[in-house]
């Protein structure tokens, strides 16, 4: 038999009914961080459950950092619709998982062959190939072990979302046309448009809409969701190639400048920095004109979503 899904948050007052309380934005943004950051450590097996070498390996990925902004927008979107009787939490923390075995896969030397991940050298860097890639693999099953915790029919549409965000058509899809065209001189606009939607607005999407599955949003919300994700996806990754070209390695904790030097087909390199940073703010008022329908108190959605077109790592 399955355990029930944990919460060990019930008493921490930002989830459940009732709107949380007037808070800045940092603060907010810190505490649903707190929550995912325990969630993580409570629903991830420990690192000495047999082989405890694979365990260590994806706790390390796992818990060394990142912004952590989709298990935030699934919580957040979950609150919007003013949280209930399922916690979203578990559903974050596969969110979570699948994002983290994204990054260890890109990593490897058969990829992107980074060295340095979250300020921290990359999975396969500190234990080997082989580990980092179990360790993906692994977390990505994780990820549905724990959706499965929900119940039947909750646990089947957050499946459906998932899956097909993390799929062949989307996530996995979208890096594979990455690397293809990285082994052409010039990707066009339209081919890159697939790829950012697929490699980075597909996960983004999810996370907002596993929130509102966890709070039972209507079909016509959901797909609200859905054009907010599709929005700031895009834009998160235009912001991500802006600050490839601009930012340095240690404020970004991985290696800055590397599509540049891969002479990587970006929204930089296509369209210029300034068209690019107009992109990003004309798909951050969409992804919020998108959102404002939506019932409930959209303060830190809004600040979440405005703050990631300036963010800085
Ligand atoms: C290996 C199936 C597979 C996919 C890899 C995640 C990914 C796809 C590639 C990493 C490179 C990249 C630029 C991806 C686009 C999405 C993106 C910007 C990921 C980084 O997400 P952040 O900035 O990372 O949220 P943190 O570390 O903060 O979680």
């Amino acid at each position: 038999m399955q355990p029930p899904v944990h919460n060990p948050f019930a008493n921490q007052g930002l989830r459940g009914k009732g709107a949380p309380p007037p808070v800045d934005f940092a603060t907010h943004f810190q505490a649903y961080r707190d929550r995912v950051e325990l969630g993580l450590d409570q629903l991830v097996p420990s690192a000495t459950t047999r082989p405890a070498r694979l365990h260590e390996a994806m706790r390390y990925a796992l818990l060394g950092g990142g912004k952590r902004l989709r298990p935030v927008l699934t919580l957040a979107t979950a609150d919007l619709f003013g949280g209930g009787a399922t916690d979203a939490l578990p559903a974050a923390v596969a969110l979570e998982c699948i994002h983290t075995y994204s990054l260890i896969h890109d990593d490897l030397p058969c990829m992107d062959n980074d060295d340095l991940r979250r300020g921290r050298p990359t999975t396969h860097k500190q234990f080997d190939e082989a580990t980092a890639l179990l360790a993906g693999d692994a977390l990505l099953t994780f990820a549905f072990q724990l959706v499965a915790r929900y119940p039947a029919n909750l646990a089947t549409a957050l499946t459906r979302e998932i899956a097909d965000a993390a799929g062949s058509e989307r996530l996995i899809g979208g890096q594979m046309e990455d690397l293809l065209a990285e082994q052409k001189a010039d990707a066009t606009a339209g081919e890159l448009e697939f790829i950012h939607l697929n490699k980075t607005a597909a996960m983004i999407t999810a996370s907002l809409v596993a929130g509102g599955l966890c709070s039972g949003a209507t079909p016509a919300q959901l797909d609200a969701l859905r054009t907010t994700g599709r929005h700031l996806g895009l834009a998160f990754q235009i912001v991500d190639d802006i600050l490839d070209a601009t930012a340095d390695t240690a404020t970004l904790g991985k290696t800055a400048g590397k599509d540049v030097k891969a002479g990587k087909t970006t929204y930089v390199k296509l369209h210029g920095l300034e068209a690019s940073r107009r992109f990003a703010s004309g798909l951050t008022e969409a992804a919020l004109a998108a959102l404002a329908p939506l019932p409930g108190d959209k303060t830190f959605l809004t600040a979440l979503i405005e703050s990631l077109a300036v963010r800085v790592r």
